[in-house]
This record gives structure tokens, C-alpha cells and sequence, in this order.
């Protein structure tokens, strides 16, 4: 059911690799980042303030000192760290924002709901610099991709602290599967010694165990996301954490051995780990039986009031050197194109933010779920923490 979308994304990198087919639309060969000659459809209240609202370790905070000071605009960036705390707000019709980030999973639903506008795309000049196939996947969920610019792209993952879980394993070796030091009770109840985390959303999770245990990871099957949930509460004794954003500074200071988590935030924690102790110890890993992706977006919400600063901010993103700042600040794969050269070489060649063909095709794109089933997963997840 998910093979197309597998064989798409497979060809993701070969596109990033190869420049493939930027979109033209619309023309700019003014050489800068276009916002101010922008052709105008009609014209935009004048204000000095920008409300954003996306997730926690996203942007490079001097990218956006350097958007204020450019524009003379305030910035107030505020953070989430799940898809789900970001809908609750955006259903409600009274964000208070300008800009928000949903994942390629939440998106259709959010647009259905009314709680987005329509972009004017003369607006975006770069928007010829957005890899069109991220556009095109994002169709599914927003066709003619009216509503959103995709951000990054990126995996759930895991990563470890080496030294500790090679000592808490003992004599038991490394398992073939990647994927039974954080799904098999085996290892699980040994790594526990060392602390275990686990994303705090049922959505980030149950996908990944439905691929593990060779269900489709897009089910929408009652009975699936049930034995899903039966393989969480089988390692539940050995975990000692759920947290979406936490497990950054878990990592980084030792506190936990084993992190389940977004690519970008694992490898944020090798590098503050590095930074702050000198040990080189956190390995993120790629299994090479698949991992989940998902693509994030920027939409302007019906309510922004600051709408003109929203669509300079959007065409600033995807500004190729802006691009890779924060790329490179994140550790996430840019949704501008020719941002990916621009990278420091150590992040645009690690398999963990651009990850191998082979990885890819293994892998799935995650696909949104009805709304019924999503209320049903966060009520197990509740019950899975309370220990139910
Ligand atoms: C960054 C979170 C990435 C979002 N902290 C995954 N959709």
C-alpha cells in the first residue's frame, strides 16, 4: 500500500544529488532573496511583528536575529514538540500566530478544517528552490500545494550511547535488527540499567512499531494499533522516560543510554554531548530495515495578523544560505534544494539527515490517520503511561 510512496522518496536523494527539476514559477532573477520585489496581487498591512509557532530545536537562532535586524520586525518565536499540542491550537480557529509548522501527517486535516490561508506564491520568490519532490508528496495532503512550503524532511529514529549499552548488554551481542534494543523486551530489560526513552506521542511511536513487527506502519486497523500497543506495554517496566524534545539533554548528559527520537534532535545530542564532555560515544542509528519519515511544512493560519512579515519569513527560509544555517544549526534535511551544498560536508554526507537508498527503500512516508483513530491512540497512550 505504501510502495509508491517508497519508491518516491528513494528518489529524493537522487534528486538532492542531482538538482533535479527546480520549479521556475515564479521568475526572479533579481539575485537576491526576492520578498521586497515581490509582485504585489494585492497589497500587504505594513507591521513590525512576526509570531511564529513550530517545533522545539528548528532554526538556527541567528538566522532569525538576522531576519529581525533585515526587516526591522520583532520576532516571537514559541515551541511545541508534537504534532497533536500544535492541532489543539489550530482547531480552536484563535492561533495568535503567523506562521506554524505541521507535519506533512496533520496538515490535510488542519486545511480541512479552515484554519489555514491560501498563499499567494508571487509572494515566494524561492519558491523555485523547493525540492519538487517534497511538493509532490505534500500534494496528498495539499493539492496544488495551496496552503504550505515544505521545511525540512527528516526520520524517527534512535540513538545510543555505545560504551553504555555495549556494558549493560553484557555478553549478549548486538542484535541483527537494530530495532530489538528498543523493542525487545531481551534487550530492553538489560538497557534499562542504562535509561531507556521513548517519544511522548502515540503518533511518533506506533508506526514505528507496526513496521517492526511487519504491519503495515500506515494502518488504520483498530486490531493493528492494538498489538502495537501490546509491544509498548511489554517494554513499559524498562523505560524510564516519554518525552518528544527532553531526551536532547537525556542524551547529552548521559542520563539515558537508548533515545527514541527526530534524526535532527539525536544528532543535536551527539554534538552537545561532544561539546560539553568530549566523548564521542552517541551513535545515531539508520536501521537498515527503515526508519519513518516525515516532512514539515509553514502555513500562514487564517488568523495572522502579520501576513507580510509571514511570507518574508517563508521566501527567507528557503534562501539556500539561510536554508543551510539552519540546516546545519538542526541537522535536518532542507526543503530548499540548493541549500544541501551548502552544508558543512560532515552533515550533508551523514546517512542520518540524508539518509542511503537502500535505508529509503525500507522505509515509509508517515501518513495521516482518520480523527476517530487518532483520539483512540491518544487515549491508549494515556493509558499506556498510567500503566493500564
Ligand atoms: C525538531 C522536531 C522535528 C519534527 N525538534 C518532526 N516532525
Amino acid at each position: 500500500m505504501h510502495t509508491p510512496i517508497r519508491l518516491g522518496l528513494s528518489s529524493l536523494i537522487l534528486c538532492a544529488l542531482t538538482a533535479c527539476g527546480g520549479h521556475s514559477q515564479p521568475n526572479d532573477q533579481s539575485g537576491n532573496d526576492g520578498a521586497a520585489s515581490a509582485p504585489q496581487h494585492q497589497p500587504l498591512a505594513h507591521t513590525k511583528a512576526l509570531k511564529i509557532y513550530n517545533w522545539s530545536d528548528y532554526v538556527d537562532p541567528a538566522t532569525v536575529k538576522a531576519f529581525e535586524k533585515k526587516y526591522d520586525v520583532k520576532i516571537t518565536y514559541n515551541y511545541y514538540d508534537s504534532d497533536e499540542t500544535l492541532e489543539s491550537k489550530m482547531l480552536t480557529g484563535q492561533s495568535g500566530y503567523d506562521l506554524v509548522g505541521p507535519s506533512n501527517s496533520f496538515l490535510g486535516r488542519q486545511i480541512k478544517a479552515g484554519a489555514y490561508q491560501k498563499l499567494d506564491k508571487s509572494q515566494i520568490p524561492n519558491w523555485k528552490n523547493i525540492n519538487p519532490r517534497l511538493l509532490e508528496l505534500l500534494q496528498d495532503v495539499d493539492p496544488d500545494n495551496q496552503y504550505a512550503i515544505p521545511n525540512y524532511w527528516g526520520m524517527n529514529t534512535f540513538a545510543i550511547n555505545t560504551e553504555k549499552v555495549r556494558a549493560a548488554l553484557g555478553n549478549t551481542p548486538m542484535p541483527d535488527n537494530d530495532w530489538d534494543l528498543v523493542f525487545n523486551p531481551t534487550y530492553t530489560s538489560k538497557l534499562k540499567s542504562c535509561g531507556i526513552s521513548y517519544m511522548d506521542s502515540p503518533i511518533e511511536m506506533l508506526p514505528l512499531v507496526l513496521h517492526y513487527v511487519g504491519k503495515d506502519p500506515n494502518s488504520q486497523s483498530k486490531d493493528d494499533i492494538d498489538i502495537a500497543a501490546n509491544i509498548i506495554k511489554a517494554n513499559r517496566a524498562n523505560i524510564l522516560r516519554y518525552s518528544s524534545s527532553g531526551y536532547i539533554d537525556d542524551l547529552a548528559r548521559g542520563d539515558v543510554c537508548l533515545a527514541v527520537g527526530f534524526g535532527g534532535d539525536l544528532n543535536i545530542a551527539k554534538r552537545r554531548r561532544a561539546e560539553s564532555t568530549g566523548k564521542h560515544d552517541i551513535t545515531v542509528m539508520v536501521p537498515k530495515s527503515g526508519v519513518s519519515l516525515w516532512i514539515d511544512t509553514l502555513a500562514i493560519p487564517k488568523d495572522a495578523v502579520n501576513v507580510e512579515n509571514a511570507y518574508r519569513y517563508l521566501n527567507w527560509v528557503l534562501t539556500p544560505e539561510i536554508a543551510a544555517q539552519n540546516a546545519d544549526a538542526v541537522t535536518y534535511a532542507p526543503a530548499s534544494l540548493p541549500a544541501r551544498k551548502l552544508m558543512n560536508k560532515e552533515y550533508s554526507n551523514d546517512p542520518s539527515i540524508f539518509p542511503s537508498d537502500e535505508v529509503l527503500a525500507n522505509s515509509y512516508l508517515v501518513l495521516p490517520i482518520k480523527t476517530e483513530l487518532l483520539k483512540y491512540e491518544l487515549r491508549l497512550w494515556q493509558n499506556i503511561k498510567a500503566g493500564k
